[in-house]
């Protein structure tokens, strides 16, 4: 179902009046167009079709450009610039005079900070929101999306640091796809793996609370005994005390391609003072075949991305030849992109 002309969007506003099976459809459409459109012009395609919902429901929830969203690397900002009215400049993607592959400030308001290098989003989205206080304007909020990958830069820990410290409000939407350009390693992804498994906090808290009263006997004097013991039982049950230890209230994790889930959580983070950070599970490549085989962050024109297409678009051919050739074609496309 086709829901809207896309080249018709010239902001996010009307993304308010919408309801959720409506924005669903709006990003199967989003999909579509850049599965499609990508195909013949190459582009980072699987970090954005990760970040569809996401980006639908960053959109609906906050006030851009009054709230600032700030890109991290920048390469999974196509559905923000095609929600920010650039989709008709999609043909020239990448190309000298054309549309970016990066947020850039000359090309909309909505583009707030300039990136291409990892793990700058969380200082950048600090600054903004120091400014704002300064200005008055306290109530604009500061939003950082920063995947998985560009959280283990040294950047991005050094501001996590800082804004703790601080108790800025700052928002930090932690984009976990588990890949970087590659499949992720380390000790942060581990450590972001056991949160994965756990429980979703809103309710892990509950029922944590629940279970520590029915402990027999010394459960109820246990609740009484205050907040320390209880936050010591709750560290080792509740996902994001890492997170939270740092200073921040921690939501997730949350089902980055679930809008109704996604809005939720979003409207929570809104309405907290201090810094907040969302963990979000995402599928980096989300409706194309074998996403996990996209192991790059380029997603330039590839023979994956080219037979993924055709998959997608049900183009079956059976022929190797072709394909194979078609592989060698795709191969001597120059790069465009140094992210
Ligand atoms: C300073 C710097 N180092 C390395 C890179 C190369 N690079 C491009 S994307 C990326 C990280 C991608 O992983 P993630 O942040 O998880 O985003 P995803 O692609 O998974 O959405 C990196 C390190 C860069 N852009 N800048
Ligand atoms: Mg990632």
């Amino acid at each position: 179902m086709v829901i809207m002309d896309l080249t018709s969007i010239q902001d996010p506003s009307f993304l308010k009046k919408m309801s959720v099976p409506e924005l669903e459809a709006l990003g199967a459409d989003i999909r579509r167009f850049l599965i499609e459109k990508l195909a013949e012009t190459g582009g980072h395609l699987g970090p954005n079709l990760g970040v569809v919902e996401l980006t639908l429901a960053l959109h609906r929830v906050f006030d851009s450009p009054k709230d600032q969203l700030v890109w991290d690397v920048g390469h999974q900002a196509y559905v923000h610039k095609i929600l920010t009215g650039r989709t008709s400049q999609f043909d020239t993607l990448r190309q000298y005079n054309g549309l970016c592959g990066f947020p850039k400030r000359c090309e909309s308001d909505h583009d707030v900070w300039e990136t291409g290098h990892s793990s700058t989003s969380l200082s950048a989205a600090m600054g903004i929101a120091i400014a704002n206080e300064l200005k008055g304007r306290a109530d604009d909020r500061a939003i950082a999306i920063i995947g998985d990958g560009a959280l283990t830069g040294g950047m991005a820990l050094e501001a996590l640091n800082h804004i703790g410290a601080e108790k800025q409000n700052v928002i930090v939407i932690l984009n976990d796809n588990e890949m970087s350009i590659a499949p992720n390693v380390g000790a942060m992804h581990n450590m972001l793996g056991r949160m994965r498994s756990s429980r979703k906090l809103k309710h892990a808290r509950e029922e944590v609370e629940t279970l520590i009263k029915h402990i027999p006997i010394v459960g109820n004097s246990l609740e009484r005994s205050g907040e320390r013991v209880k936050d010591m039982l709750k560290s080792a049950l509740i996902p994001g005390t890492f997170f939270e230890e740092l200073g921040f209230t921690y939501f997730g994790p949350t089902d980055g391609h679930d809008l109704r889930d996604l809005l939720e959580t979003l409207e929570y983070a809104k309405k907290i003072d201090g810094p907040v950070l969302v963990h979000v599970i995402t599928k980096k490549g989300k409706a194309i075949a074998r996403p996990s085989s996209m192991g790059s962050a380029r997603g330039t024109v590839s023979d994956r991305i080219k037979s993924s297409r055709e998959k997608s678009l049900k183009v079956k051919s059976r022929d190797r030849v072709t394909r194979r050739s078609s592989r060698r074609r795709s191969r001597k496309l120059p790069r465009r992109t140094n992210a």
